[in-house]
């Protein structure tokens, strides 16, 4: 007889941008390809999903995609069974319909909330912590994280490898840019540029554009493209535009889908990313990184920030720390950039060795997915 699956169900609320479906999109692509279990994704804005995944049919309530059965999540929930392990990631709320459903199995299933992620301290205390319950159904914590105790980071099998040998290869970088019409000068500092509306982003171009070396900035279209046309004087910026400003030349990419935003932060010598999932991808790139975070109120993310920042400039020399510390932070405050670039210049080889020695001492980690697995087989 075939051994039974386990059943997965997974449910994610697009609260905006592309984080939420991001992050559960490719947990559960990888809970199918590496763990052989059968995921259910139960989505509510499948236009979201589109763009990382063009190959989704928006008008379809139930499809299958790289193994993964894709529910659309409607408001008129229709009555089904409850999986082995639920996940409601971001404290999304389940239908209760489907709670009653939880609780009507003969055995409850594994239900955890997949939080934000956080490199803040506390987190460890949480992690793995009962929450609240639901008749007799009990809900867990699950933290992804930077340190031991936590659940760690999404990473696939194989990923650095694939990583390494990408940039391991002029051609294949080549082939892979010329894909997005990207010609890259010869010499020119590689940018991708992913951010959320920034006050700060003038002063960088103009510091970028009166370097004496040149740059190639690579602007996926989103949010930031308006701060960009304001600065180059242009309007309807869209993908494929190209403006050169002196030293720099500012390109307009077409928003990629998930699997070729790897490669396109691997063929970069810098990336600014944002939110959480291009976050840790800049960091599986192995390269240094700029990360524009998520606002939130009372300000909260600015605790977010340090606390990365702590655990991220271990091993940095002093001057090399403070410059890479003072440009996130005048990112993030929407202020001027060009001091924090030029010293965080004058720091570059270090800051490139530190990267790639970041990336593989957080690859030391059980990845997330493994983590969620192993989580389940200590639960039954
Ligand atoms: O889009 P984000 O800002 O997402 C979020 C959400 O706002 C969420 O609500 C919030 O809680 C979270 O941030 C912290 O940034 P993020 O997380 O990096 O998600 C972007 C996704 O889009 C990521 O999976 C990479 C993908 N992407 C592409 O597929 N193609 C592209 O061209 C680009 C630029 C990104």
């Amino acid at each position: 007889m075939p051994e039974l699956k386990t059943r997965w169900d997974i449910f994610c609320t697009v609260v905006d941008n592309f984080g939420d479906i991001g992050v559960t999109w490719r947990l559960a692509r990888q809970l199918v390809a590496e763990h052989s279990v059968a995921v259910r994704l139960w989505v509510d804005d499948l236009r979201a999903f589109e763009r990382l995944c063009p190959e989704i049919d928006i008008n379809v309530s139930q499809q299958w995609q790289e193994g993964v059965e894709v529910r659309q999540w409607s408001a008129d929930w229709q009555p089904t069974d409850a999986a082995d392990v639920v996940i409601a990631a971001f404290a999304c709320q389940l239908p209760s319909a489907y709670m009653d459903a939880m609780a009507a199995r003969e055995k409850p299933p594994l239900w955890m909330n997949l939080d934000y992620l956080s490199a803040e301290n506390w987190i460890v205390g949480c992690h793995g912590l009962p929450s609240v319950k639901y008749k007799h159904v009990q809900k867990f914590f699950f933290f992804p994280g930077f340190q031991k105790g936590t659940g760690g980071l999404l990473r696939e099998n194989g990923l650095l490898e694939r990583r390494r040998q990408f940039q391991q290869s002029p051609q294949a970088q080549r082939e892979f840019l010329q894909g997005l019409g990207v010609d890259r000068a010869e010499g020119a500092l590689l940018i991708s540029l992913f951010a959320y509306e920034n006050t700060g982003l003038a002063s960088w171009l103009d510091t970028l554009a009166g370097d004496s070396a040149p740059t190639h900035l690579l602007v996926p279209e989103g949010r930031i493209l308006g701060d960009v046309e304001r600065w180059l004087g242009v309007d309807g910026l869209a993908a494929g535009a190209v403006h050169a400003r002196n030293a720099l030349t500012v390109q307009v990419l077409p928003f990629v889908r998930q699997d070729q935003y790897d490669p396109l932060l691997w063929s970069c010598d810098f990336n600014a990313v944002r939110g959480e999932d291009s976050f840790v991808r800049a960091q599986w790139a192995g390269r240094p990184l700029l990360w524009h975070i998520y606002q939130q109120e009372e300000d909260v993310h600015l605790d977010k920030l340090e606390a990365f920042l702590e655990r991220y400039v271990k091993g940095l020399s002093q001057p090399a720390s403070e410059a890479i510390s003072g440009l996130w932070r005048a990112w993030n405050a929407g202020e001027t950039m060009t001091d924090h670039w030029q010293s965080t210049r004058k720091h570059w080889p270090e800051l490139q060795k530190h990267a790639e020695a970041w990336c593989l001492e957080q690859a030391l980690q059980a990845d997330l997915a493994a983590a969620l697995v192993q989580f389940y087989v200590n639960w039954i």
